[in-house]
């Protein structure tokens, strides 16, 4: 049993996280995480209050373990969506896309446990200063929209930056990933391709077939002239948007709109040609469907074998 402080700061079981994923993570995948273990997320994406605090009554009507809201700061929503989360109290707020500068105070105060996640050792330092309670260290390995440094680089130097926990995110997909987010000096993990394929995880079935099928080269980042690189499997969509952005001819605007409704197309309709299905790196170390509870077993199971055998190696 793999047992760190961000078991007791949260008050789950395994120090296992379900990444927040837009149009991915709802209260289906959050409550089974959670029943299993985990620390179940919902995403608030770019949806409204009312949509949140609906899978938020839903979560809890599935699970009375610890849970957890992801707010995208991106969202035109954000500021509905921060009031919801503090009005339902819910257990964990973790945040992405932006600094929650403006709502982590009364998080705090309201005994909100936050948890933002952090693309450098600068973005760690100034949400450590704001009250995070810890930090996830996501590296571009990671699917959605990514920062400039992967996870091996970033983990162990957030880690000698803040004296809060750090739980590692990006390229994580199975134990041997996790024992060495720990050996990083992270004391947990957050995965989100991986719990793409879990059983309760309500996306299309041609969005599941395609992680399955996908291999080690399969992701490509596409983005960047606009500020937000996002990581997402190579297909018809993702080939299309790296052509148009490196065209001088086509605006960022039109860009940005060419874009918009992608990933809903991907994970609601499992159109091939123009959805944007997001993945991170390990899409293809991921082999089959399982249960959300199979999924943190089997991760759990393996670094723990892994970390007790590691002592083989010292002489
Ligand atoms: O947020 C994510 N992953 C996401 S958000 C998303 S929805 C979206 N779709 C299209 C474009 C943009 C977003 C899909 N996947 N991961 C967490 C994350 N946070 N990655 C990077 C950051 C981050 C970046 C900058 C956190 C803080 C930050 O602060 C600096 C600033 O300038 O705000």
């Amino acid at each position: 049993m793999i047992h760190t402080a961000i078991c007791e700061l949260l008050g789950i079981r395994y120090p296992v996280l379900q990444g927040g994923m837009a149009w991915v993570s709802d209260a289906s995948l959050a409550g089974a995480v959670s029943n299993a273990g985990g620390l179940g997320i919902i995403a608030a994406m770019n949806a409204d209050g009312d949509y949140l605090r609906e899978q938020i009554r839903q979560t809890r009507a599935l699970t009375d373990k610890p849970f957890g809201v992801n707010i995208m700061l991106m969202s035109p929503y954000a500021p509905d969506v921060a009031q919801v989360a503090l009005d339902e109290k819910v257990p964990v707020i973790t945040t992405g896309a932006g600094l929650p500068s403006q709502y982590i105070r009364a998080w705090v105060q309201a005994g909100i446990r936050v948890l933002p996640v952090v693309p450098s050792v600068a973005i760690a330092r100034m949400v450590q200063r704001m009250g995070a309670h810890a930090v996830i260290a996501e590296g571009g390995e990671s699917g959605g929209h990514i920062g400039e440094l992967n996870t091996m680089a970033l983990v162990p130097q957030v880690v000698d930056a803040v004296d809060i926990p750090v739980i590692a995110a990006g390229g994580i997909g199975d134990g041997r990933g996790m024992a060495a987010a720990l050996m990083l000096g992270a004391c947990g993990v957050q995965m989100g391709t991986r719990f793409l394929v879990a059983h309760e995880c309500a996306i299309h079935e041609t969005y599941k077939e395609k992680i399955i099928k996908a291999k080690d080269i399969d992701t490509l980042a596409t983005g960047r002239r606009l500020g937000h690189p996002v990581r997402a499997l190579k297909n018809p969509f993702t080939r299309a948007f790296y052509a148009k952005e490196y065209d001088a001819g086509v605006s960022d605007q039109e860009l940005e709109a060419y874009g918009a409704g992608a990933l809903r197309l991907a994970a609601r309709e499992g159109d091939a040609q123009k959805g944007c299905f997001m993945a991170g790196q390990i899409a293809g170390l991921v082999q089959r469907r399982q249960s959300a509870a199979e999924i943190i077993n089997e991760v759990t199971g393996q670094a723990e074998t892994l970390l007790r055998g590691a002592c083989q190696w010292v002489k």
